[in-house]
């Protein structure tokens, strides 16, 4: 059942636009800096903040992309469930000695950006990671957090939120339901 709507197109856009100023702010620029978007929802997440630096800018940042599977049969819950993996990196860029930052839609556990700092070191030698987020849902189990988050959404577990992108879902809402 739908509870309400947590972003519509508009505040994603805002939201997005302010994360944006945000990584240019805290990094005094965006030298050195790689985005590396999170499959599947994170990587037009990250197209999108790149584009918007490029606008502000005028630096077309490179990008990268992770897939991390998740071996859960049932995502709300957390019975047999197993760290996440890599399936498959594709960064074209060296990251020696770069700041990545890494971008998802919704930040949960925290197991996924765990299983994705650990590919990144397999990767190189990042100077930096940092993490941007669309929504930070809360109910951490590790000790991380996300530099930069669209919106902070309190949820109960039995809540689900839904993340549509328009690359993908042919619009652009955040949602949040309860079974
Ligand atoms: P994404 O790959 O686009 O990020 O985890 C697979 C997909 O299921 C994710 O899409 C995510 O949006 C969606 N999803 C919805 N609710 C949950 C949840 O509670 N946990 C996980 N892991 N994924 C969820
Ligand atoms: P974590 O590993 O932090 O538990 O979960 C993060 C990953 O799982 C993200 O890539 C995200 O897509 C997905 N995820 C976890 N919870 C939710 C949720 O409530 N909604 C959506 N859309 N994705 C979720
Ligand atoms: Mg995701």
């Amino acid at each position: 059942k739908k509870k309400a709507t947590v972003l519509d197109e508009a505040a994603i856009r805002r939201a997005l636009t302010r994360v944006s100023h945000e990584i240019i702010e805290k990094n005094k620029g965006v030298d050195d800096l790689i985005l590396v978007g999170i499959k599947s929802r994170g990587v037009p997440l990250a197209h999108r903040l790149k584009k918007r630096i490029n606008d502000i800018e005028g630096i077309n940042l490179p990008i990268g992309e992770l897939d991390i599977t998740l071996y859960r049969d049932d995502l709300t819950k957390k019975q047999g469930l197993q760290d996440p993996e890599i399936k498959e990196t594709n960064i074209e860029a060296d990251i020696d000695g770069k700041k990545v930052i890494l971008v998802d839609d919704v930040l949960y556990t925290g197991r996924t950006v765990r299983a994705a700092m650990d590919a990144l070191m397999d990767h190189g030698r990042p100077s930096q990671i940092q993490l941007a987020v669309l929504v930070d849902r809360g109910h951490r189990e590790l000790p991380i957090r996300a530099d930069y988050v669209g919106k902070n959404v309190p949820t109960s577990m039995d809540e689900i939120i839904t993340v549509n992108v328009s690359e993908m879902d042919q619009q652009d809402e955040v949602e949040i339901f309860i079974n």
